[in-house]
């Protein structure tokens, strides 16, 4: 398999060379066709589709199939997607540009693809059966339009879109601005949010879940096993955070204060751009954020703790502060090795899968996995860390291993005593 990196040199050597002629598939050679530099979208976890060039025209070919996809090591599942993914290839292009998208239904209902956010023809707006009729099993359409928006959009199927969507099918489609960034952006990223419902044990997202689910992923998977964004201290990052789940989320990012510089309805004004830490992004929404990169390694995660956990067992008895020493002796009895757990709270549940003492149910990561320099994470999902560096070179997006804190900037343990100190305690009111 050719990597993303692969690909867009390639691309970038056929320009160069003036190689790439009318058919041929070309990457997205973004400086090229605007003619400033335009930092290609880094998909986490996931890649760009090539186009074809034909007649003026960028073709782009998609094809709605069954797939297997592994959220995390140990944890996969048949899902719906695109060209092999879930999510989908991410489409990039610039304004201006004519694109024709072929869209290939090889699943056993109907489909099509509504692009959302993009400014069109009615009739290419992908609503089966409103905007066209209904792309049938082994049919092919072509969409055509000219793209007018710069900024962060997506593309989902408008047919029978409960069961399609909780599938996985979704994919990011990012429009450059012609006459380049206004600032520019040195890492660019991209990422969609969605929410699963895979008991454990089975193989097959179940579509009929309204709200309850229990995996949450950063384009579909979730952490330990989401990259890791990666940039030079001083470099202007943005994220573009988009959310095709059913809740919204908060997503925060540590080490510094981001604008919130626009949405799926385009770059906003700097005027209406606001400082935060952390952003809401509602259901069916993008935002798009953009700070200056601080070195050190930061969280950037979903505020709601139950979306930055790996599947968890819904309805557990709540142990925290119970005694449990005798429960865990009369169920050995009938269960052979049932340890209860819980009685300190949830870490431990890390730290008994960090040392292999703990195996849950098939086809399942445990709620928190996480490994960290100093420890477990005690985290999952909707996590991922962003880790800046002052000697990163342009363009380098490999994992520079965990941050080198200079001396004396790291919290340190001064005793091991609880009774340690003379800290200030409310006065007893009685
Ligand atoms: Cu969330």
């Amino acid at each position: 398999m050719i990597s993303r990196r692969g690909l867009l040199s390639l691309g970038a050597l056929g320009s160069a060379l003036g190689l790439l002629k009318s058919g041929s598939v070309e990457a997205a050679t973004l400086v090229a066709d605007a003619g400033h530099a335009v930092a290609p979208v880094r998909t986490l976890n996931g890649w760009t589709l090539p186009y074809r060039l034909r007649d003026g025209v960028k073709e782009f070919h998609l094809v709605a199939e069954e797939l297997t996809h592994e959220f995390a090591p140990g944890c996969t599942a048949k899902c719906w997607g695109y060209n092999g993914s879930t999510p989908g290839p991410t489409i990039e292009a610039v304004e201006g540009d004519r694109v024709r998208i072929l869209v290939t239904n090889r699943l056993p209902e109907v489909t099509s693809v509504h692009w959302h956010g993009l400014r069109l023809p009615s009739g290419m707006d992908g609503v089966a059966g409103l905007s066209h009729p209904p792309i049938r099993p082994g049919e092919t359409y072509a969409y055509e339009f000219t793209l007018q928006d710069a900024g962060s959009h997506f593309y989902h199927p408008h047919a029978d879109e409960v069961v399609q969507l909780s599938f996985g099918m979704m994919g990011l489609f990012i429009i450059h601005p012609r006459a380049g960034e206004p600032r520019p952006i040195h890492r660019d990223y991209a990422l969609l949010l969605a929410n699963w419902a895979l008991h454990p044990g089975t193989w097959r997202p179940d579509p009929s879940v309204m709200t309850d689910f229990n995996l949450w992923t950063m384009n579909s998977r979730m952490f330990p096993a989401i990259e890791p964004m990666v940039a030079r201290t001083g470099e202007r990052v943005r994220i573009r955070i988009a959310n095709l789940s059913m809740h919204e989320h908060p997503m925060h990012l540590h080490g510094v204060r981001f604008q919130v510089t626009g949405g799926d309805g385009g770059r906003w004004p700097e005027s209406q751009w606001h400082s935060e830490v952390t952003t809401l992004v509602g259901v069916g929404q993008v935002r798009d954020i953009e700070f200056e990169a601080v070195a050190g390694d930061w969280a950037f995660h979903c505020h709601k703790g139950h979306h930055a956990m790996n599947a968890m067992g819904h309805d557990l008895p709540n142990f925290v502060g119970a005694d449990l020493r005798g429960l865990g002796k009369a169920v050995r009895e009938a269960l052979p090795g049932y340890m209860p757990m819980g009685q300190t709270g949830m870490a431990e549940h890390s730290e008994h899968v960090a040392m292999g003492m703990m195996k849950g149910p098939p086809n399942t990561v445990p709620m928190m996995g996480g490994k960290g320099p100093f420890g477990p994470l005690d985290m999952g999902g909707m996590f991922t860390v962003l880790k800046v560096r002052d000697d990163l070179a342009a363009g380098d997006f490999r994992d520079p291993g965990w941050f080198s804190h200079p001396p004396g900037t790291v919290a340190r343990k001064l005793s091991s005593d609880p009774d340690f100190g003379q800290p200030v305690r409310r006065p007893d009111p009685a």
